[in-house]
């Protein structure tokens, strides 16, 4: 039998009504399967905060029929935790966030047929996955570190979804380039090159997990190879692993850049530096991964170390975003009459929900941001590396600043594709708040649980506790209890909202919601003879993923080679 053909991805002749409606639904149901992804993932991690308190729920959720087959130990929820927050969460949002607004800005007619079987090609990637976890056939964390092995259905499933993610990827990057076509001689818009870069930047990145599951783990795991190489599957895991995270984060950047400055009343401040960051992101986001792998042996530390300056390299575009979304919040409060050095904070428009979880997204992640440097610095990190202070960096980086920036989109997101007004609006504020003061709780006491030196993935409220006693961590430990329960009610709230809005009837013409793009202090002149020098040299995005890719290998390779040179085959192993 032959598959059927693909349907063309799209022709840039201009959104009509229909299709812009249709957009909008396939965008709809992405959002909404991410956030039903959230949700489940969500429920289990307070129960792992109880475990960093030193209390033990999982002899209690044993007693639930339901719950005992899908929470049948801790590394089994765990691993559900790990999955649907930080991979299908985030990968099912931004793909119909960055599918919805480049097509968006571009004023490109998108194939709906193609878009739609990338939604459904996505979601069961999704089910496939799902059903090896649910059985415990999958407990090998989100990382899925060899020799720990799954079924091969799990890593089938992954692979599928992974494929979906960059159809979507390739239907963006073609329709702008049916733009630029049909554009010659204009700056893209800049929302588009920002979705753009970011899609780019994935299909660069996702090369490394790509070659790991279908080069190893598959083959490996329906039994035709003898074992798999730990090393190499770490590091080509690391090589997406890494680059993931700013899948994760370049999203919400988005909306930092062209979206909250209006929602604060102000401007964006200069488009071309929101070009330039993501520009940078693109060059430098994948050349990184053996940050995570300082503790490996047999690399040499050559290497580590220049990854270790890729790494602090990659840290400036943020820096430039902290400041030019910092001077865009200033700008909007002091169009409201805010002075002073600081004394302008208060002006800002708090009683947006929308607005204010964004802005206190922007707020963790400049204590995540922090720790990162402290992670990625070579010899810092035998201090922190597999201790309680990792959970403590990333729910702050990916726990918080993005995911409290989806939910925040979400206010306006969700009425502006569905024509339902927010519903319960007064609960939106408290449960940003809550969010972020959660996590700060749980912040804090993972650090400082880290610092003492308490594992991270270790279900330690089951252990003996003589040697917990001992630490003297009961401050830190009764933080991470409370933030628990804290981000327990923070996400009750939240999606009390998202679903009664879900379900309230139809109100108005969605355009009722607008999409709040920001004009910006310093914009770009539409056309590449106009702009600046900056615009210019941005603008050539294929050339700078090029470039990236390039990079990639030149430091990537050599690590790799001598890695396939002495090829160890490790036989699999089952641990929960
Ligand atoms: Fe990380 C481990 C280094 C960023 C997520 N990271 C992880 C893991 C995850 C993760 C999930 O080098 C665990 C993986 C595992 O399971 O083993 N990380 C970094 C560095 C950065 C960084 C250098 N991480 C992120 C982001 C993530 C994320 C983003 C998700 C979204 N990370 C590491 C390292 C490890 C690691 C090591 C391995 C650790 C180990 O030993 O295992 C940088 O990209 C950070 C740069 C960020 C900044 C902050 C800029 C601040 C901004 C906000 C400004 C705020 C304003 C608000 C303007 C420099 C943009 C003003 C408001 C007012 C009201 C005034
Ligand atoms: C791991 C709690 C929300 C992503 C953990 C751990 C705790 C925790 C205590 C560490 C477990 C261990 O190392 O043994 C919570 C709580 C949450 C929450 C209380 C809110 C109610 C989130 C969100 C995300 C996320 C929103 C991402 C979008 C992760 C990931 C891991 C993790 C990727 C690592 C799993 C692993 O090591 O394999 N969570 N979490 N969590 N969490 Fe969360
Ligand atoms: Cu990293």
């Amino acid at each position: 039998t032959t598959l059927p053909a693909l349907p063309a991805p799209g022709t840039p002749s201009g959104l009509d009504t229909a299709s812009l409606t249709g957009l909008k639904r396939v965008a709809q149901y992405y959002v909404v399967t991410a956030f039903l992804a959230l949700l489940i993932g969500v429920l289990i991690g307070p129960l792992q905060a109880l475990n960093y308190a030193g209390i033990d729920a999982y002899p209690a959720v044993a007693r639930i029929p339901l719950l005992r087959n899908i929470i049948g130990s801790y590394y089994q929820g765990l691993t559900l935790h790990g999955v649907l927050n930080a991979l299908v969460f985030t990968q099912f949002f931004t793909s119909g966030w960055l599918l919805y607004l480049p097509l968006r800005a571009l004023d490109v007619r998108p194939s709906l047929n193609f878009a739609w079987f990338t939604y459904w090609m996505m979601l069961v990637g999704l089910l496939t996955a799902a059903v090896p976890l649910l059985r415990n056939d999958a407990t090998v964390l989100y990382t899925f570190y060899p020799p720990m092995e799954a079924s091969p259905v799990f890593y089938i499933g992954a692979a599928v979804m992974v494929a979906a993610s960059l159809l979507v990827a390739g239907q963006v990057i073609l329709a702008w380039i049916g733009w630029k076509r049909t554009h010659p001689g204009q700056v893209t818009p800049v929302v588009a090159y920002m979705g753009v870069a970011t899609w780019l930047m994935w299909v660069i990145a996702a090369l490394g997990l790509v070659t790991e599951v279908v080069g190893l783990l598959i083959p490996w795991s329906l039994g035709l190879t003898a074992g798999v190489d730990p090393l190499l599957a770490r590091t080509l895991f690391w090589w997406t692993g890494h680059p993931i995270v700013y899948f994760w984060l370049l999203p919400a950047y988005v909306s930092w850049y062209a979206f909250l400055p209006r929602q604060a009343g102000g401007r964006l401040a200069s488009e071309g530096l929101a070009r330039l960051a993501f520009a940078l992101f693109l060059v430098f986001s994948v050349p990184v991964g053996l940050h995570h792998q300082y503790a490996d042996p047999n690399i040499s530390s050559a290497w580590k170390t220049i990854h270790m300056f890729l790494t602090f390299l990659v840290a400036v575009p943020s820096l430039l975003t902290a400041f030019s979304v910092a001077a865009a919040l200033e700008d909007a409060a002091h169009a409201r009459g805010g002075r002073g050095v600081l004394g302008w904070v208060r002006f800002l428009n708090w009683r947006d929900a929308s607005m204010t979880g964004q802005v206190l997204a922007m707020v963790s992640f400049i204590f995540g941001g922090a720790g990162g440097i402290v992670n990625a610095s070579y010899a810092f990190a035998p201090i922190v590396h597999n201790t309680a202070w990792i959970p403590g960096h990333f729910h702050i980086t990916v726990g918080t600043a993005t995911t409290l920036s989806f939910m925040a989109i979400t206010f306006w997101l969700v009425p502006h594709l569905t024509g339902k007004r927010l519903q319960s609006p007064r609960l939106a504020l408290p449960s940003v708040w809550l969010w972020f003061a959660g996590m700060m709780l749980f912040a804090v006491g993972m650090h400082w649980q880290g610092l003492a030196g308490v594992p991270r993935r270790s279900h330690l409220s089951a252990a003996s506790q003589g040697v917990y006693d001992a630490m003297q961590i009961a401050v830190p430990r009764a933080l991470t209890g409370i933030s628990g329960v804290v981000l327990l009610i923070a996400a009750l709230l939240y999606f009390w909202v998202l679903l009664r809005t879900l379900l309230s009837p139809r109100m108005d013409d969605p355009e009722a919601t607008a999409i709040p793009t920001s004009d910006a202090i310093s914009p770009s002149s539409p056309t590449l003879a106009g702009a600046s020098a900056l615009v210019r040299r941005t603008e050539p995005l294929l050339a700078l993923a090029g470039a990236a890719l390039l990079l990639t290998l030149l430091v990537y390779l050599p690590v790799i080679g001598p890695m396939i040179a002495a090829y160890q085959a490790v036989p699999g192993h089952r641990l929960w």
